[in-house]
């Protein structure tokens, strides 16, 4: 498959100002008319030749300038035509199968309606086009059916016309004045029903909202609203981005492939990040979903209004929008939870993106099929890399940046340069060095060590950035870092100070250091980078007990457990050694246990242990089985040995009754980290007060909650709550979901054979992604099913991945990094992971997507 360079962009040859579409809809048959007004571009190379891309379709007809052409030919998927003058009408028809679109891009069918996605080359699947985000047209957009099947005629923008045809039809026409790329163009038509709100923004407009679901789940939808008025006043606050259009209309599907989409003034939601209510709905689920609505909102300018020149800018949109999001949930609710969430989640999908075969920079340089690169490194990475460039500004210079980033590049398609230079110009930063951040893949590595020099505290740093594919050399880069020195006698600091090591290696010299000080160093994670320092079990007892960064208060029991976890596993600690170890974690994890000041939510992000992939990232090659026992042993003993104070917090919370307030989404999060705990102590403590904890919920948290640890458990309290919720829950897929990934994600010593009955199972489908990933992704994120030794687990991986790519080959690639990480895992795993992506190699049809991850897991 061809390869797709950055440094190879060249300038569109024509231009599409204008684009009128007519959608004739059926489920089975739909008719597209597209009329495009093209335009010589005068930057352009002076082609006669108009490139309109396709995929899967082709054309019934070709008429420029009104008349029936000649001069068209296809090329591969796409279709050319030859233009003698400068300026020309070309409309050409298409006609669509949307119910036979199982890949779900383009225009396709889900649960009687039809809806499109076009992010990032779908449209291509709907007309020929030039499928590419620097080419920018304004939409008009009529479609017609059946009344009765599509009740609701939706596009971008706002409609200007509707009526009523013949046979029981109608018809609608929108228009959309923003000039926009084809990737944002979006139509949804069925029978929907809306909860309507309206938001009055900053200069007196009204704007008109809807959430459109399915009948019977309107009674779900006021959290999303509620969200999406709350992005709108947090943007026009915080950004002074103001809404630009008198509609905004938000769409639930359950058939999607990822979370949500960002089209201009019609976003399109996967159900998951839409429908609530506290039956239905965790804490958790609660909060994803105002981040989701957050982030396609805040698009609207980050994004639509500003948009990429060519798809390697994708971080551009992604890692600023990021941000965004994470800026805004974090003053919805608590700011230090949500930071060690979100550096949590970059730890475990970022970091090991980072060190293994797909590693790319946050702007990479070339891809086969660019729907690989919607990752954790373009979005997560991307938002660290622009985090960094606010906490050299601080908030006001930032925000200075970012006005002249908007002004200066509003209603075009930029580069992540242009942004850089914007927020140089605008904050006053100079960000020469900082660039690497955007060309250099790899998570960088800083050793550091504080010592004493003539009285004074003197930290020293130095920095490697690993070797990734095709970069074999890497500069140093600049790493602001926040760092404290606490005095061990009197708990406090003098003062938080940033430094930027932007060399291999420096010195930071700390003239009025206290005699005794312990570091504290990437407070808040200023930087997306590992520190390196071994450090006694003592200091970190202190920092988790003391340190007045929460992050850093995490952070230090986090490596407390990492130090002595890594060192279990690499056999380095004998019984004593180990012992001591668990009696200093131990004693750090009593005092968050039970210290009266800290409020639940912030507790229950300290009472988390690292995750297994965590883990494994801290070693060269690591033995997954190895770490699960090591790290479920600790689980246990620390359950078994703080029994009595972790009972006392499960009667304690289980006491809160149910709010949305903080303090009782707080209790949820503890009741069940302590379950958790009490239950790896003692099974049959845990299988008796996780079904009372079951029996006893008024709210999906405490029902999931409990059901997740009775679901490890060999216990027929298990059967009892399993076989309720599916009862309770029938015909609720967003649950069923939860009921398939709660099993698949067990520790239970059977669950892979309880993971090849849910495939058989009468509700599991291949067409629909929410419930493939609740199988299958939970399996493959599950160290017990996944790294079981047999190799059945990357069997059935390699297995879904095989059938799936044929159906839907975007969903079916997520799979295969799991399988990737081979190089990383003991020789007898990694031998039998490698045969597995050997045999997805040898299949003749492999898609884009699946062949080059696969090719680029093995090379
Ligand atoms: N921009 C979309 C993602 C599209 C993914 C296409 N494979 C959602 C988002 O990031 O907001
Ligand atoms: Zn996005």
């Amino acid at each position: 498959p061809p390869v797709i360079r950055r440094e190879d962009y060249l300038p569109p040859a024509w231009l599409v100002p204008e684009i009128a579409l007519d959608f004739d809809l059926g489920l089975d048959a739909t008719k597209v008319t597209s009329t495009l007004s093209v335009k010589r571009n005068p930057e352009g190379n002076g082609a006669a030749t108009l490139r309109l891309n396709g995929d899967q379709i082709s054309p019934v007809s070709v008429r420029v300038d009104g008349e029936a052409a000649s001069g068209w030919r296809m090329d591969g998927p796409d279709l050319l035509v030859e233009l003698s003058g400068d300026a020309h009408e070309v409309t050409i028809e298409t006609a669509l199968v949307p119910s036979g679109n199982s890949q779900l891009m383009g225009l396709y069918a889900s649960n009687g309606m039809l809806c499109t996605q076009c992010e990032a080359e779908g449209f291509r699947r709907i007309t020929f086009f030039p499928d590419r985000p620097d080419v920018l047209s304004t939409y008009s957009v009529r479609m017609s059916g059946d009344k009765a099947t599509f009740p609701i005629l939706l596009a971008n923008g706002n409609c200007t016309a509707e009526g009523e045809g013949e046979n029981g039809t109608h018809w609608a026409e929108w228009y959309d004045p923003w000039p926009k790329p084809s990737y944002l163009f979006a139509l949804v038509a069925g029978e929907l029903i809306a909860n309507h709100g309206t938001f009055t923004t900053k200069s007196g407009r009204t704007v008109d909202l809807n959430v459109w679901v399915r009948p019977g789940d309107e009674g779900r939808t006021q959290h999303a609203l509620d969200s999406l008025i709350a992005s709108m006043k947090w943007d026009e606050e915080t950004f002074g981005r103001e809404y630009d259009l008198d509609l905004f209309n938000i769409v639930a599907v359950s058939d999607f492939n990822m979370g949500a989409m960002e089209n201009k003034g019609l976003n399109v939601f996967n159900t998951r990040y839409v429908l609530a209510d506290p039956d239905t709905a965790t804490d958790a689920d609660y909060d994803a979903i105002e981040g989701v609505i957050g982030h396609e909102y805040f698009h609207n300018w980050s994004g639509n209004r500003v948009t990429c020149r060519d798809w390697f800018q994708l971080s551009l949109k992604e890692g600023f929008t990021v941000l965004r999001d994470q800026l805004f949930s974090a003053d919805m609710g608590s700011e230090p939870v949500k930071r060690i969430e979100d550096v949590r989640i970059l730890r475990i999908a970022q970091f090991p993106e980072d060190s293994g075969p797909l590693a790319h920079p946050i702007r990479p340089d070339s891809y086969q099929e660019i729907s690989n690169f919607y990752t954790a490194t373009v979005y997560n990475k991307g938002a660290e890399v622009i985090r960094m460039m606010r906490t050299m500004a601080g908030e006001e210079r930032f925000r200075k940046g970012t006005d002249l980033y908007f002004d200066r590049h509003d209603g075009t398609a930029a580069t992540c340069e242009d942004f850089v230079k914007a927020i140089e110009d605008g904050a006053g930063l100079d960000l020469a060095q900082f660039r690497l951040w955007y060309s250099q893949a790899g998570t960088p590595q800083v050793a550091a060590s504080l010592t004493q020099e003539d009285g004074k505290a003197v930290l020293t740093l130095h920095q490697t950035v690993p070797t990734t594919p095709g970069q074999p050399e890497k500069q140093a880069m600049p790493i602001p870092l926040r760092v404290a020195l606490f005095d061990r006698a009197t708990g406090t600091h003098s003062g938080e100070s940033l430094v930027v090591l932007d060399k291999a290696e420096d010195r930071f010299v700390f003239a009025d250091a206290p005699a005794d000080p312990v570091l504290s160093i990437n407070r808040s994670f200023s930087a997306p980078v590992a520190i390196e320092m071994a450090r006694p079990d003592a200091d970190l007892v202190f920092l988790a007990a003391r340190d007045d960064d929460p992050f850093a208060r995490y952070e230090a029991m986090q490596s407390l457990v990492v130090q002595h976890l890594v060192a279990a596993v690499g056999g380095g600690l004998d019984e004593g050694q180990r012992s001591a170890g668990r009696t200093a974690i131990g004693e750090a994890f009593r005092a968050i246990v039970t210290d009266a000041e800290l409020d639940d939510l912030m507790r229950g992000e300290l009472m988390l242990l690292p995750a297994e992939s965590y883990l494994a990232e801290q070693l060269l090659v690591s033995d997954p089985g190895a770490i699960h026992a090591e790290r479920e042993g600790l689980k246990a003993w620390l359950g078994a040995t703080l029994a009595d104070e972790l009972k006392a917090l499960h009667d304690r919370v289980s006491a809160v009754p149910y709010s949305r307030e903080a303090e009782a989404r707080g209790a949820r999060k503890v009741k069940t980290q302590a379950l958790v705990y009490i239950a790896a102590g003692d099974g049959a403590e845990g299988a008796s007060r996780g079904i009372a904890q079951y029996r006893a919920a008024s709210c999906m948290t405490d029902r999931q909650g409990a059901l997740m640890v009775l679901a490890s458990l060999d216990c027929p309290e298990r059967e009892e709550a399993l076989a309720d919720f599916l009862a309770r829950y029938e015909g609720n897929a967003l649950v069923i979901d939860k009921w398939f990934s709660l099993q698949a994600g067990s520790l239970h010593p059977r669950v892979l054979d309880h993971v090849r009955a849910l495939a058989k199972h009468p509700e599991f489908r291949m067409s629909n992604p929410n419930r493939v990933r609740s199988v299958f992704m939970a399996a493959a994120m599950n160290p017990v099913a996944f790294h079981d030794p047999s190799g059945e687990g990357y069997r059935m991986i390699g297995d879904i991945i095989r059938r799936l790519d044929p159906i839907n080959p975007q969903t079916a690639a997520r799979f295969v990094p799991s399988l990737g990480r081979w190089r990383r895992v003991e020789p007898a795993r990694a031998s039998l992971m490698r045969a597995e992506l050997e045999r997805i190699a040898q299949e003749s049809d492999l898609s884009r997507d699946v062949r080059e991850q696969v090719s680029k897991s093995l090379g």
